[in-house]
């Protein structure tokens, strides 16, 4: 093996190494990028018996952590679905929710946090089902896009 040839080599390998750690660098940055985007936060406040904001847009497979903060002294609650759900809502009689990600009783002056996947794009509604909040306006529209 000639000086030369060794000096190649060595410095191949040294070429290979910054290579790799500039890869791995990127693969690493790439999943924290993704890891980022992965869960988007998004908070709805319960106040004088609205939803802020009553309009939300979100991806279909994006997992969305949601933070529901009741600055009301009176309980509420967030359900999401389509129609049919808050057909079966209005005329409910669960007292309670929380075993179901889109299904949240919100406690006065509380907060609460779900996360939930929609997979299908559509138009969704959330309500407050206790008596009369619908009708006063405690409702918003959930929009799936396209993922
Ligand atoms: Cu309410």
């Amino acid at each position: 093996m000639s000086p030369a040839g060794g000096g190649r080599g060595v410095r191949g390998i040294i070429a290979t190494t910054a290579l790799c750690l500039i890869l791995t660098l990127a693969l690493v940055l790439l999943a924290a990028g993704c890891g980022g985007e992965g869960t988007r936060t998004v908070e709805i406040v319960a106040r004088y018996s609205r939803f802020q904001p009553d309009r939300v847009t979100v991806r279909a497979g994006q997992p969305i952590s949601f933070t529901l903060r009741n600055d009301d002294p009176i309980d509420h609650e967030w359900i999401v679905g389509d129609e049919a759900l808050h057909a079966h809502h209005r005329d409910g009689t669960e007292p309670s929710h929380g075993d179901r990600p889109t299904e949240q009783s919100l406690p006065a002056l509380g907060e609460v946090q779900t996360t939930i996947t929609f997979e299908t794009p559509g138009t969704y509604q959330f309500v407050c089902h206790l008596p009369l909040h619908e009708d006063h306006g405690m409702k918003g529209t959930l929009v799936v896009t396209e993922g």
